[in-house]
């Protein structure tokens, strides 16, 4: 196994940490020997060699990392809630004190820029503050009720709602880790948290460094390895698990919710994306072409939420797709590390073959293509950043599907309804944004695009207060904000009857 960025000096706890090459389910403060022989390789996504194994946890590990989880909550319990948020506020410093390390690894098991991993890590310590904060904020609320027979006080009290199954996906997986594990343990939950098994190793590694946390019981975190046919369902049928949160396709995310279903547990599922972007012939063209680039390309286009099918004005069509593809065609593609690079590979072999797939589908199915469209040279699973133009408005794959890559497809249109009518016709709803200097034309299409998030003249991001989940096909519950509260807890009705 090999590491094979050598532009790198490695940080000597990546190498340590990486020195060990085979990992388990990191599960009651500790590794746990390995229960089956099934081992997954990880794959550095720039050099394509391996520079891991993790071992399929399966159903036994599952259940050992269940019962720790029910016996954390009970030591959880105990702690106060002050107690919580100076918990999560330190987990949160110490993840900042192993910024540099933990971006390494996020590079090496992930392909991202180092510059865009250090902000991914930067986004987990302020969502761990974030919730650091609500663990003494968690309230219920006090009711009238119109009860015969004397006085009554009514109130509700939330409680936490036990054992959660995080399954996360592999395109921020520190991220992730902190969106799922923050408000879990904030509302007194604990968690078993499955990584994707194409990037395992740094939700190990923070899951590692949580056992210097005083306060955090044993098994309050467990990380548990493999794939999501046997470990993901094996945590969603176990038992103990109270609540199914998972980020991925809509696919899986239909079986994981049936299953849930199935067992009558809570579940959130936060799918895939088709986002429109919606540029109104009034936007500043000046930072259009830019704003859009970044929206599409940034992290190779492994973003739930990045804006992939692009809707513009007749009259500024060409200009724009010309400028758009200026950009596309001077970033350089290279090795997360290098001081240059502007869009690293995509996270594996499997996903660089699906994202060459709809590219070669839209070359088939005749609609122009504006710039890139092939491989990038040498090893890795480098693709050129693309952009297809969809003049005739055809329905074909690339504008249809997602890609969850760096290709986006742009469309012309006549008018303001042309426009919203185009923008809506998909079968997903995650996010949009909308390029206009006219407040009123925003506000109208703000209310009528169907979508969970919806951001103007800024390609769309995250803030931990802002809740974040799709419409139609794009999932079910919010994560972030409070809504995440309500996620990880549940209402409580009390009655007194005092007369
Ligand atoms: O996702 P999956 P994959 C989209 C994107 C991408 C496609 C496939 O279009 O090309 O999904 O990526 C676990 N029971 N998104 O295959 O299958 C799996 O182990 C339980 C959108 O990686 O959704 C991993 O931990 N768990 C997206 C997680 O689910 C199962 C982010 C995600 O895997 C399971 C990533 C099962 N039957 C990809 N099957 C977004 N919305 O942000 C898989 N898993």
């Amino acid at each position: 196994m090999t590491v094979a960025h050598d532009i790198v000096d490695l940080h000597p706890e990546v190498s340590s940490f990486l020195a060990r090459k085979e990992y388990s389910s990191f599960v009651n403060g500790e590794y746990l020997a390995a229960q089956t022989n099934e081992l997954i390789s990880v794959h550095d996504p720039y050099s394509e060699e391996p520079i891991a194994t993790i071992a399929e946890a399966g159903e036994p590990v599952v259940d050992i990392a269940a019962q720790a989880a029910v016996r954390a909550i009970k030591e959880w319990k105990k702690v106060l809630p002050n107690q919580k948020e100076k918990a999560l506020f330190d987990y949160a410093t110490l993840i900042e004190a192993h910024a540099e390390e933990l971006a390494q690894l996020l590079v090496l098991e992930h392909g991202k820029l180092f510059s865009d991993a250090k902000k991914e890590v930067s986004a987990a310590v302020n969502c761990f503050r974030y919730y650091a904060g609500w663990s003494t904020k968690i309230e219920g609320s006090t009711l009238d009720v119109s009860l015969s027979g004397g006085d009554h006080f009514a109130y509700t009290k939330r409680e936490p709602v036990g054992v959660v199954a995080a399954i996360a996906p592999w395109n921020v997986p520190i991220m992730m880790y902190a969106w799922k594990i923050a408000p879990a343990l904030a509302c007194g939950c604990a968690v078993i948290f499955k990584p994707s098994e194409f990037t395992p190793l740094t939700a190990l590694r923070l899951a590692e460094l949580s056992t210097s946390i005083s306060h955090f019981p044993k098994g309050l975190i467990n990380v548990v390895t493999g794939s999501g046919i046997k470990t993901g369902q094996a945590m969603i049928h176990h038992p103990s698990v109270a609540k199914v949160t998972f980020t991925g396709s809509s696919d899986t995310g239909r079986i994981i919710g049936q299953n849930a279903a199935k067992r009558l547990k809570s579940f959130t599922l936060e799918l895939g994306g088709k986002n429109p972007v919606l540029v109104l012939d009034d936007a500043d063209y000046t930072k259009v072409p830019g704003g859009i680039c970044k929206g599409i390309f940034y992290n190779q286009g492994q973003v739930c939420v990045s804006g992939s099918r692009l809707f513009l004005p007749k009259a500024k069509f060409d200009n724009t797709l010309a400028d758009m593809a200026g950009i596309a065609s001077s970033m350089k593609l290279g090795s997360g590390f290098g001081p240059d690079t502007k869009l690293g590979p995509v996270v594996s072999e499997d996903h660089f073959k699906k994202v060459m797939q709809y590219i070669e589908e839209g070359k088939n199915d005749n609609i122009e293509l504006v710039t890139g469209g092939h491989k990038g040279e040498g090893k890795g699973y480098f693709v050129e950043p693309t952009i297809f133009a969809n003049t005739e408005n055809k329905k074909v794959s690339v504008e249809t599907e997602e890609i969850f890559g760096p290709v986006i497809t742009a469309m012309p249109y006549d008018d303001f309804d042309d426009l919203l009518r185009k923008a809506n016709d998909t079968i997903y709803g995650l996010s949009a944004s909308i390029w206009t200097s006219n407040l009123h034309k925003a506000h109208r299409l703000i209310d009528q695009i169907k979508a969970g998030i919806i951001y103007v003249n800024s390609p769309v991001r995250s803030d931990p207060n802002l809740p974040l989940g799709g419409f139609k096909q794009s999932g079910i519950g919010k994560e972030l904000g409070r809504s995440a509260i309500d996620a990880y807890t549940e209402a409580k009705s009390v009655c007194l009857h005092y007369s």
